[in-house]
């Protein structure tokens, strides 16, 4: 019998990267994609497959994690055997600008599909995967963070994750769905929307080495991330689901580094080197030196970054750094892309980009580069 899945947030980088994984695992892939003034399924449309065709088996609904009849009409459709909960609205600074709605869908989001379930009578066929997140930590209490590590949310995005998480472990222990939450640390990829900070940089780096942007405006510089490659991390939600009982399980490298080394890695992959100076506020990076050929627009001596208040959060996570032992033990789950890797393999991605748009502005046919971060 051919298994089926549904993904919410299957538009997105965690959701691409699972749908590929699933396709290839022989199952049917439903996904729910958003209604959006202008196409939002770039992630997914390499593996788009005509509707028209028989046997397709992947298949876009359009919905909304903020509409119950929506999700429960598409779940009573499907009836899934694995849904895989991955819509978001994930990023952590906007969460300020827009509380209420993060709540609704992110912390809300997950109550509905958990009661559409129950109210299909689905408990006992279908299992449910829940994004949770490091940012739960927040104000960390234990280094490294585990899968008992105390939680100490630090935004409203981590605040609604938090319900989602807990409604989870109720939704568990009350009707015995088969329930899992994987606490995911930062991950990342080619794919990484571009405002979150490592696709930030590589983009931006790669721009301004081509010409097309002049500096860099960054937040905190200084904050640490355990980061990993979204490609290992979807992986691991697949393996979560397939075991005799369900669990929670922290999803990490066990290695940490500063948003400031990231920096200094995406400028090597493209032959430069930075010299940082300046304190605060007024701290700004120059160029050292050049090798190679990668960044034609530059010269010793250029600032490329700058920082910009802006970026700051109201209140910040400084640090995070997981244990993913029982991951390891249980699962026998190892990522297996370091953060250097994926960094690189993000700076070729973007420098690919910058030079194609370099090339059309150098003919006369110039497309706007989208700076807006
Ligand atoms: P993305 O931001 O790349 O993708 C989010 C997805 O959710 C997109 O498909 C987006 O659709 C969809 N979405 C947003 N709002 C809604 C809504 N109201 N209804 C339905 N769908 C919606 O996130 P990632 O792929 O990076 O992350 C996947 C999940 O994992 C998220 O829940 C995130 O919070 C969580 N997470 C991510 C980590 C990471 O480091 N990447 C770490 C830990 C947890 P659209 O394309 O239309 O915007
Ligand atoms: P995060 O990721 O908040 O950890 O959430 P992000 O990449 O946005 O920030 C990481 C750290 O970098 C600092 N930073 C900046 N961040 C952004 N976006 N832009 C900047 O200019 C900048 N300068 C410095 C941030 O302050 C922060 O400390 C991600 C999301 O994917 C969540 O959905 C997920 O739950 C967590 O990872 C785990």
């Amino acid at each position: 019998m051919t298994k089926r899945a549904l993904i919410t947030g299957i538009t997105g980088q965690d959701g691409s990267y699972l749908a590929e994984f699933l396709l290839e695992k022989g199952y049917e892939v439903h996904g729910i994609k958003r209604r959006a003034s202008s196409l939002n399924t770039q992630r997914v449309d390499h593996i788009y497959q005509d509707p028209h065709v028989d046997h397709a088996r992947l298949k876009l609904h359009y919905g909304d994690l903020s509409d119950s009849s929506n999700l429960t009409r598409i779940l009573s459709e499907v009836r899934p055997d694995e849904v895989y909960n991955l819509g978001a609205q994930s990023h952590v600074a906007v969460s300020f600008e827009a509380p209420e709605y993060t709540a609704d869908v992110d912390a809300m989001g997950a109550l509905r599909l958990l009661e559409a379930i129950r109210f299909l009578g689905l408990e006992k066929t279908t299992r449910f995967y829940q994004a949770s997140t490091s940012e739960l930590y927040g104000l960390v209490q234990e280094t490294p963070q585990t899968e008992t590590t105390p939680f100490h949310p630090r935004s409203p995005y981590a605040v609604a994750k938090m319900y989602a998480y807990w409604i989870t472990v109720n939704y568990r222990e009350a009707y015995g769905i088969y329930a899992c939450n994987g606490i995911l640390f930062n991950h990342e990829s080619p794919r990484r929307g571009e405002t979150f900070v490592t696709r930030k940089i590589t983009r931006g780096l790669a721009n301004i080495a081509q010409g097309l942007e002049d500096c860099l405006y960054m937040g905190n510089i200084d904050s640490l991330r355990d980061w990993g490659h979204a490609k290992d991390y979807v992986r691991m939600q697949w393996m979560m689901l397939q075991q005799e009982a369900p669990d929670d399980f922290v999803i990490a490298t066990g290695k940490q580094y500063s948003v400031r080394e990231f920096i200094t890695w995406s400028a090597a992959e493209l032959g430069i080197s930075l010299a940082f100076s300046g304190e605060g506020v007024d701290e700004i990076a120059t160029i050292a030196a050049i090798t190679g050929d990668k960044a034609p627009a530059l010269n010793v001596g250029d600032v490329i970054l700058r920082i910009d208040p802006r970026y700051f959060r109201p209140a910040e996570v400084e640090t995070l750094l997981g244990n993913p032992a029982k991951a390891k033990a249980n699962l026998g789950w190892v990522p297996e892309i370091t953060a250097q890797q994926m960094c690189a393999e993000m700076v070729a991605n973007d420098l690919k980009e910058a030079r194609r748009h370099a090339l059309l502005r150098a003919h006369g046919m110039d497309l706007p580069v989208s700076v807006e971060n």
